[in-house]
């Protein structure tokens, strides 16, 4: 098995952590922008090759692993809609951060201010959700410390207000695998 990605990205990390949760064994090819244009349709990382399976969506792999492992993946609608909820979150963040860093000014684009609003509202309801103090951790609670960690890796969004979220990151903080997958330091 092979996984496509980088070492910096919220989805490939939820991707590594469930790897090491269900200790598969699986090479790991660092991939840039280049390598995914040339190897995915939709040119983003991750994407696995594992014989003649191939996939190219975080969401995807994370559901083949767990299930080639005999595990449940997102067993009830209320927890696929908290990964829908977190892979809204990230896709929007990860897209502003790549726009701002290509010199666009987002406050004056209108539907860039959309994004940076549906940002600040799932966050709203995000913060205002029971997360659990420690590990064992569900996909949407997986994906969620994710999404934190790349956030404030990048400086992206001030969660002083989000009392709840920066509570359940503190815990995640202690989970072998989360502490494993962390994004290069320095
Ligand atoms: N829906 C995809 C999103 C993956 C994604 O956005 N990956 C980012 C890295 S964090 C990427 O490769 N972006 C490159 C680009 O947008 O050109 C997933 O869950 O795998």
């Amino acid at each position: 098995m092979k996984l496509y990605g980088s070492y910096t990205s919220p989805f490939v990390r939820h991707v590594r952590v469930v790897l090491l949760e269900t200790a598969q064994p699986c090479e790991f090819i660092e991939t840039d922008q280049a390598g995914s244009t040339a190897k995915s349709p939709t040119q983003r990382v991750p994407f696995l090759e594992d014989g003649d399976v191939f996939l190219t969506d975080s969401a995807s792999i994370t559901k083949y692993l767990r299930e080639k492992a005999g595990q449940d993946y997102c067993k009830s609608a209320k927890e696929l809609d908290d990964v829908c909820l977190v892979n809204t979150l990230m896709d929007a963040t990860v897209n502003l951060f790549f726009i701002k860093r290509d010199g666009v000014d987002v406050t004056a684009v209108p539907y860039l201010q959309r994004q940076a609003a549906r940002i600040q509202s799932t966050l709203a309801e995000l913060n205002q959700q029971q997360w659990p103090a420690s590990a064992p951790y569900n996909d949407a609670q997986i994906r969620l410390a994710c999404f934190i960690g790349w956030a404030k890796f990048r400086n992206q969004i001030d969660f002083s207000s989000y009392n709840n979220l920066e509570k359940f990151y503190s815990g995640a903080l202690n989970y072998p695998h989360f502490i494993a997958t962390q994004p290069p330091q320095g």
